[in-house]
């Protein structure tokens, strides 16, 4: 038996999977690498539960999780996830936010960079072909939920070479998107 918290969208029961990031773990990510460097490679800027009910890659089924993006910033950029496109890059997913504010930053096949506003309640769709990221832009964690298709999977790889085409950066307090690529994800 699985359940969801609803105020933090925490998934409890049998078969729930954990991981985290810490900046050790995706300090590359980051504009910013001197900030970077003098940060505690140990904090942790992500953790992620989430219950496969049918094993990866399955056609046809479906895969539910939790994230919750701690607040902070490298330098003048948002703590966010690492990012990725799918494997099986048609395949779509929904978010929606249970708690904190934030920004779904998304990226196109042809390296287009947009943002949604995240607030509790908001629903996004994650188009087919379209790399996915969420930064925390507010004081607290921000804590989304998220369904996709258990044969999507993950290519982190495009991320890691070529980043997304824009970064959230907060200018005065308030998150701005900037365009430009310095070549890091
Ligand atoms: C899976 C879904 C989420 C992310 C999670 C962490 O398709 O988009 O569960 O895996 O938010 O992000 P990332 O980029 O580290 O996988
Ligand atoms: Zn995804």
């Amino acid at each position: 038996m699985q359940r969801v918290n609803w105020l933090t969208g925490t998934l409890e029961g049998s078969e729930i999977c954990t991981s985290r990031k810490t900046l050790g773990d995706i300090r590359p990510l980051f504009f910013d690498q001197d900030a970077a460097q003098n940060m505690d490679p140990a904090l942790v800027v992500y953790r992620v539960q989430w219950w496969s009910p049918v094993p990866e890659k399955t056609e046809g089924g479906l895969f539910w999780g939790t994230t919750v993006v701690e607040p902070g910033l490298v330098g003048t950029e948002y703590f966010m996830t690492h990012g990725h496109f799918h494997a099986k890059a048609d395949r779509t997913e929904f978010y929606s936010t249970v708690q904190g504010t934030g920004a779904l930053i998304l990226m196109n096949q042809q390296r287009k960079t947009w943002m949604e506003e995240m607030s509790p309640g908001s629903l996004h769709h994650i188009p087919p072909h379209t790399a996915h990221r969420v930064a925390n832009t507010g004081t607290s964690a921000l804590h989304f939920v998220a369904c996709w298709p258990s044969d999507a999977g993950y290519d982190y790889d495009e991320i890691r070479k070529n980043g997304f085409s824009a970064r959230l950066f907060s200018i005065y307090g308030r998150p701005l998107l900037v365009d430009g690529n310095s070549g890091r994800a």
